[in-house]
């Protein structure tokens, strides 16, 4: 079902009307009122009224985590503050988190968006929407909830955790929809079969999976654990939260973006330069129509490409192919981003330590853990057994604390880790998606 029929199916030429019209007002906005953005614009010698096409985009400069780090935590909000309902915040590269705003009216756009996600699935009025997505700062809980309530759906707010008591209000509440990362949701299936529950004595009908990366196999076993459809669904806390692209029930290929709302570029990420559809590169956004955080050129670090096909199910928006890595070394944990420059921040306060790490993840069933090995430095090496466990579960508590993940801490004599012969390789990530 599409939600929003007048803009999900517009001719490509009154989309692309729509999308300079917002473009230009965006700039002029951001411009006038954003002092970081006027200065970038300045350097790049290019003012408002150089946005004559769509294709002076490409003249706009990029925005990065840095420039939200640099302005942190407030200062690329667009409106002034008194007009700012709600923040939410994602993980920053070191100490301190990316916080994002909305207005009231941003909250309308982003329920929309939302809601025109959960209709892509054919969910609707009637439906109970488990929405096992966290809440709190991150976006995933309260964007899928705001979402369902829009379209009259009655939302289950259970948030992430207690699986068994998950599987047991799934039952006992009849709940159609299911809103999760895919690693939960295969946790849910894994958890329902020790429980003896079978998929056919619960009424899930299909699946909204997304915040982190999962593949065609994830996929077929949700599906077939389940007995449902799983639709993947991608968004970025910068950008708005989930809600910027999605699969449809139709294609269940490559994921439509809202394009009235976000327009995207795929650019080669060593020359910067826009590429075609079909091309593979990092994928760039510009929010054209949100009010307290819009963000111009967003590099979002992740890799796919657009397609321009037209879908079986009549919208019009442009697709992305699904996720297929990123240009940083941003890992997703159990739903968490996590930068490993944010372990070594917690490390190097640490005294105990040398600043020499690594981080290896592996998915044991459906979860995935982190192991932290660090070198202890020579003068605590030779302390007692007690002391060293002391140590490892200080850095357990403060990573716990600063990223939100829980992880093991190994702590390794000093000399053990591979130095680096260049760029040192930080991470190994054993999961097989
Ligand atoms: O993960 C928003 C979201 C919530 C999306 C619920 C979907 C469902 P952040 O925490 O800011 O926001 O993380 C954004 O997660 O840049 C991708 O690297 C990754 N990601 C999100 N959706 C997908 C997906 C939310 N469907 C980052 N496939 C993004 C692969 C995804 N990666």
């Amino acid at each position: 079902m599409i939600w929003n029929e007048e803009f999900e199916t517009l001719p490509r030429e009154a989309l692309e009307a729509i999308q300079l019209k917002r473009l230009k007002h965006l700039v002029e906005r951001v411009y006038g009122f954003v002092q970081p953005y006027r200065q970038k614009m300045d350097e790049a010698g290019v003012r408002p009224e150089d946005i004559k096409t769509l294709s002076d985009l490409a003249k706009l400069p990029f925005t990065t985590k840095d420039d939200l780090r640099d302005n942190y935590p407030f200062g690329l909000f667009a409106v002034p503050f008194e007009q700012v309902v709600r923040v939410h915040a994602s993980s920053g590269t070191t100490g301190k988190p990316t916080v994002v705003g909305y207005t009231r009216r941003d909250i309308e756009t982003w329920a929309d968006l939302m809601a025109r996600t959960l209709s892509a699935g054919g969910a609707g009025r009637g439906d109970v929407v488990h929405n096992a997505y966290g809440y709190g700062l991150f976006t995933g809980g309260l964007g899928a909830h705001y979402g369902a309530e829009r379209l009259g759906a009655t939302v289950v707010p259970i948030s992430g955790g207690n699986t068994k008591r998950q599987v047991m209000i799934m039952q006992d509440f009849g709940s159609t929809v299911l809103c999760s990362t895919p690693s939960y949701a295969l946790n849910i299936a894994e958890v329902m079969e020790e429980m003896k529950v079978a998929p056919e004595s619960l009424k899930l009908r299909v699946g909204f999976h997304g915040a982190e990366p999962w593949s065609e196999n994830m996929r077929d076993e949700i599906e077939k654990k389940l007995g449902i459809d799983a639709l993947d669904i991608y968004g970025l806390s910068e950008v708005m939260g989930p809600g910027v692209a999605c699969e449809c029930l139709e294609a269940k290929k490559g994921l439509h973006v809202f394009e009235d709302c976000f327009i995207p570029e795929i650019i080669d990420p060593d020359t910067f330069q826009p590429l075609p559809p079909g091309q593979k590169g990092e994928l760039v956004f510009t929010t054209i129509k949100k009010e307290a955080f819009p963000v111009i050129r967003y590099r979002t670090k992740d890799i796919t490409r657009l397609i321009a096909d037209p879908c079986p199910c009549g919208r019009t928006f442009y697709r992305i192919e699904r996720l297929s890595g990123r240009t940083d070394d941003m890992l997703i944990i159990r739903g968490v981003n996590v930068f490993p420059s944010q372990v070594e921040h917690v490390l190097m306060g640490v005294d105990e330590v040398e600043p020499h790490y690594q981080i290896v993840v592996d998915r044991k069933g459906t979860l995935d853990v982190m192991e932290v090995q660090v070198e202890v430095n020579e003068r605590i090496f030779s302390d007692e057994v007690k002391k060293l466990e002391k140590v490892s579960k200080h850095i357990e508590k403060e990573i716990k604390e600063m990223l939100g993940v829980s992880c093991t801490v190994k702590l390794v004599e000093p000399k053990t880790i591979q130095r680096s012969e260049g760029k040192a390789k930080r991470v190994i990530d054993n999961r097989k998606l």
